[in-house]
């Protein structure tokens, strides 16, 4: 009888870290064995925020009572499930938290020469309305031989050696890219705990004709950004303005973004002089994964995202990312 096709040749990440390390000659299997633990925290994550609504609305056992009020908050579980797997992995040096002031330096792992930049949970505002979120994280090599200092992550998204995020939708999906590589996809198989390569070589559209902000914010929009955003609502040559999709999760915007095409904006403005999303930990990530899959990301002054150094670890920065001809546009407003 017709055997049905089944394929067998399965790429997981942990699979496709292992290829990608054998392309590195003076390799010391450091960063493997890193992702191995940043891949580990993403698939605990997936797993509390799936239990989250049923353990916080029925108290199912495990939960401190039906009223939470001692089950931690989402994104403290979150960001302490991502410490220690950072800790643990003795390969991690120092890491910035969004949900941590100060620089968390893990002086027990002696020769790390790892530091990474998370946002654990990002949008989690948006978690109590079933709305996707997901964690974004920037990885970044330390100088050899030396100590890691705080000047050691406040660098240009240039220096990454590796970026991207997992969104925790319908089903968790993850997406990497290395320094001067390729964009790939994940999606986590819960049957086997393991994420399988999806969306290999991931590219951005070189166009659409879709548009991502608040528009809630133009009250304090200068005019190059009313103008910009306005132009996009008149008829284009196709004859239709932009859609308009934003859902208020970055991770969320940014994946959409990235499959469809389009241009995503958190643009700065009166109220946020200078915008709300984070440098190191959102807008430079996001940019290295949107570069790589051919597009582009720009702050407000239209300066490439990768070359803007934060002075501080929680600096901000205004951000338009998306399709390269999209992103081209943006400028034409901005010049
Ligand atoms: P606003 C979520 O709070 C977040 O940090 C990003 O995930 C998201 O893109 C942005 O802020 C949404 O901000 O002001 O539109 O609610």
């Amino acid at each position: 009888p017709e055997v049905e096709k089944v394929n067998t040749n399965i790429v997981t990440l942990t699979r496709f870290l292992t290829e990608e390390q054998t392309k590195h000659k003076e390799a010391t299997g450091d960063f493997t064995l890193l992702c191995h633990a940043l891949q580990f925290s993403f698939k605990s994550i997936a797993y509390y925020i799936r239990r989250s609504t049923l353990v916080n609305l029925t108290g199912l056992a495990g939960s401190a009572n039906v009223t939470g009020d001692e089950q931690k908050k989402l994104d403290v579980i979150s960001n302490d499930l991502f410490i220690e797997a950072m800790r643990s992995s003795g390969r991690c040096a120092m890491l910035v938290s969004e949900e941590e002031e100060h620089i968390i330096f893990f002086r027990g792992s002696k020769g790390a020469r790892y530091a990474i930049a998370c946002d654990p949970i990002d949008g989690s505002s948006n978690l109590d309305a079933g709305v996707s979120v997901g964690t974004i994280f920037a990885i970044h090599k330390l100088p050899e031989g030396a100590s890691a200092t705080k000047e050691d992550i406040l660098k240009p998204g240039t220096e990454l050696v590796a970026a991207g995020f997992t969104m925790y939708g319908a089903s968790a999906q993850l997406v990497i890219t290395m320094k001067g590589s390729t964009v790939n996809g994940f999606t986590l198989d819960n049957g086997v705990g393991e994420f399988i390569l999806t969306h290999p070589d991931m590219k951005i559209p070189r166009a659409r004709t879709i548009y991502s902000v608040n528009e809630g914010n133009s009250l304090y929009w200068e005019d190059k950004t009313k103008n910009y955003f306005n132009s996009l609502k008149e008829a284009q040559p196709d004859g239709k303005p932009y859609s308009a999709r934003y859902i208020g999760s970055m991770v969320s915007d940014a994946y959409r973004t990235l499959l469809y095409g389009g241009i995503f904006a958190y643009p700065a403005d009166k109220k946020s002089p200078k915008g709300k999303l984070r440098i190191l930990y959102e807008c430079a990530p996001m940019a290295m994964v949107f570069e790589n899959a051919g597009g582009q990301a720009v702050d407000s002054n239209m300066k490439r995202m990768l070359e803007v150094v934060p002075e501080h670890i929680h600096d901000r920065s205004g951000i338009f990312m998306g399709s390269y001809d999209e992103v081209e546009k943006v400028k034409t407003f901005y010049k």
